[in-house]
C-alpha cells in the first residue's frame, strides 16, 4: 500500500481500536486506491482521505419512550452525516439491539461511495438506534419512532439529510417518523424520508429496488461472461425484503432461489420460490418472525438444516449473500472455493470479512462483485423518490423500473471502466470502490478545503 494510504490507515485504526466494523470497512476501500492515489499527488497534498474517513457531523441522542405496561425506557439514536460533497447526506435508518457507533460509521462511510456511485446527486449519511423491535407492539413502536423523530427533526430536511428504512425500519416506521416530522415542523416536506407509503409519496418499486436492482446488476456480470440468467440456480442469506425483491425478479426471469436462511438455519427448496404462494408467505413470515425460517420449510415440506450458512451449496450457481455484515467468514469463503461457484454476489452492506472476500477475489474461478455497488439501486430509487416529490408528480411503475435497471447497467459499466483504467482487468470490487472514490475526490477538491 502507498506510504500515504497506510499512514491515514494506521491513524484510523489508533483512533478508532474500539470501532472494528469502521475500521474494517476504511481498510476495505483503502485496499483498492493506490493507482488512484499514486496518479493524484494533489489529494496527499491537501490531505484529502485524512478528511474523508472524518464524518462531516456526528450526534449521539437519547430517545426516551414509554412501553404499554407504562415503563420507561431509554435508548441511544444516532446520526452520521458523513459526506455531503456531492448532494444532502442520504441513508437509512437501523434499529437493532446490536447497534452502536462503529456499525453507524461504517454504515455512513459505505454508503458514501454507494451513493457517488449511483451517479445521482446524493451524500453518505447513516443513522439508527439499539432500540430493540422484536416483540414490540405497533403502539409500542410508534411511541419510539415518534420519540426517535422529536429529536432528529431539527437536523434533517428535503435538502439537507434524507433518512431511509434499513434493518429494522420499514414502512411501518417510515410513517411513524413522517407523521412526527410533520407534526413538529409544520410543513409538508414529504422530501425528508424515503421509503414512505404510496398514499404521501412514496415511489412505486422501492420496496422491490434492492433485491431487484441487484439481480440487475447480475445480468451485467452475467452478460460480460456470455453467459444467461435462465435455470441459473442462486443461494441467498436473509429472508427480509431485499432477499424477497431477489427471489422475485429471479423467478420472473427465468432463475430461481433455492437457498434461503434466517438466524435459525437455512432451508433448501429445489423447486425455487417462484410462485406467488410462496413469495407470500415470505413476506409474511417476515413481517410476524423475523428470527425463524423454518416455518416455511414445514409449511412447503423441504429440507431445514438448523444453525448452518446455506455457503459452500455444490448445486447453485450464484451465491448471494443478502442478510448482514461478516455474515460470510473466511470457513465458508473456503466451502464456497471447493464448492467452485463462479458468481459470488454481494448484497447485504459489507456481508463478507476483508480476509475472506480476498481470499475469493484470488480464487480463479470464481467473480466478486461488491455490495456498494450491488444493493446501491435501493438508495437510487430513493433519490427516484425525492426527484418525484421535488417535482410533485407520480412516476409508472414501469418507468422507475427502467431507470433502476438503467442506473444498475451504468454502475456495472462504471466499475468495470475503472478497473480497466488502473489496468486491474475485470475487477468489479476495485472498480466500484474507485469510481464511487473518484466523483466524492473531485467534488471535494473542486470546493476547496472543508
Ligand atoms: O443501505 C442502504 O443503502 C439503505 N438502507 C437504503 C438507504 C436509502 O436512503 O434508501
Amino acid at each position: 500500500m502507498n506510504a500515504y494510504l497506510a499512514s491515514v490507515l494506521e491513524s484510523v485504526k489508533a483512533k478508532h481500536g474500539s470501532e472494528p466494523e469502521f475500521v474494517q470497512t476504511v481498510e476495505e476501500v483503502f485496499s483498492s486506491l493506490e493507482p488512484v492515489i499514486d496518479r493524484h499527488p494533489e489529494y496527499e497534498k491537501v490531505d484529502l482521505l485524512g478528511r474523508m474517513v472524518e464524518p462531516e457531523r456526528m450526534f449521539t441522542f437519547r430517545v426516551v419512550w414509554q412501553d404499554d405496561q407504562g415503563a420507561w425506557h431509554t435508548n441511544r439514536g444516532w446520526r452520521c452525516q458523513f459526506n455531503g460533497a456531492i448532494g444532502p447526506y442520504k441513508g437509512g435508518l437501523r434499529f437493532q439491539k446490536n447497534v452502536n457507533e462503529s456499525i453507524i460509521k461504517f454504515l455512513g462511510f459505505e454508503q458514501t461511495f454507494k451513493n457517488s456511485l449511483t451517479g445521482l446527486p446524493i451524500g453518505g449519511g447513516k443513522g439508527g438506534s439499539d432500540f430493540d423491535p422484536a416483540g414490540k407492539s405497533d403502539a409500542e413502536v410508534m411511541r419510539f419512532c415518534q420519540a426517535f423523530m422529536s429529536a432528529l427533526y431539527r437536523y434533517i430536511g428535503p435538502d439537507v439529510d434524507v433518512p431511509a428504512g434499513d434493518m429494522g425500519v420499514g414502512g411501518r416506521e417510515i410513517g411513524y417518523l413522517f407523521g412526527q416530522y410533520r407534526r413538529l415542523k409544520g410543513v409538508w416536506e414529504n422530501g425528508v424520508l424515503t421509503g414512505k407509503g404510496l398514499s404521501y409519496g412514496g415511489s412505486l418499486i422501492r420496496p422491490e429496488a434492492t433485491g431487484y436492482g441487484a439481480v440487475y446488476y447480475l445480468l451485467e456480470v452475467l452478460k460480460h461472461e456470455n453467459d444467461t440468467i435462465e435455470g441459473k440456480k442462486i443461494a441467498v442469506s436473509g429472508y427480509g425484503n431485499v432477499a424477497w425483491g431477489i427471489m422475485k425478479k429471479a423467478a420472473e426471469l427465468g432463475a430461481k432461489v433455492t437457498y434461503f436462511s434466517g438466524p435459525d438455519g437455512y432451508v433448501h427448496d429445489p423447486d425455487g420460490i417462484i410462485t406467488e404462494e410462496k413469495l407470500n408467505f415470505i413476506l409474511n413470515m417476515r413481517a410476524t418472525d423475523p428470527m425463524h425460517c423454518k416455518p416455511y420449510a414445514d409449511k412447503f415440506g423441504c429440507e431445514f438444516v438448523a444453525g448452518e450458512k446455506p455457503w459452500g451449496m455444490t448445486d447453485v450457481d450464484v451465491n448471494m449473500p443478502a442478510a448482514m455484515q461478516n455474515d460470510v467468514k473466511m470457513e465458508s469463503a473456503v466451502k464456497i472455493a471447493a464448492a467452485g461457484t463462479k458468481y459470488y454476489i454481494e448484497v447485504a452492506n459489507m456481508p463478507t470479512t476483508n480476509d475472506a472476500l480476498n481470499f475469493l477475489r484470488k480464487t480463479p474461478g470464481i467473480i466478486v462483485a461488491p455490495s456498494k455497488a450491488v444493493n446501491a439501486g435501493g438508495v437510487g430509487v430513493s433519490a427516484l423518490e425525492m426527484a418525484q416529490n421535488s417535482e410533485r408528480l407520480v412516476w409508472t411503475a414501469e418507468e422507475v423500473d427502467a431507470q433502476l435497471k438503467k442506473m444498475m447497467q451504468n454502475i456495472h459499466k462504471v466499475s468495470a471502466e475503472a478497473a480497466e483504467e488502473y489496468g486491474l482487468g475485470y475487477d468489479l470490487v476495485a472498480g466500484g470502490n474507485i469510481a464511487g472514490f473518484k466523483k466524492v475526490a473531485q467534488a471535494m477538491m473542486e470546493q476547496g478545503c472543508f
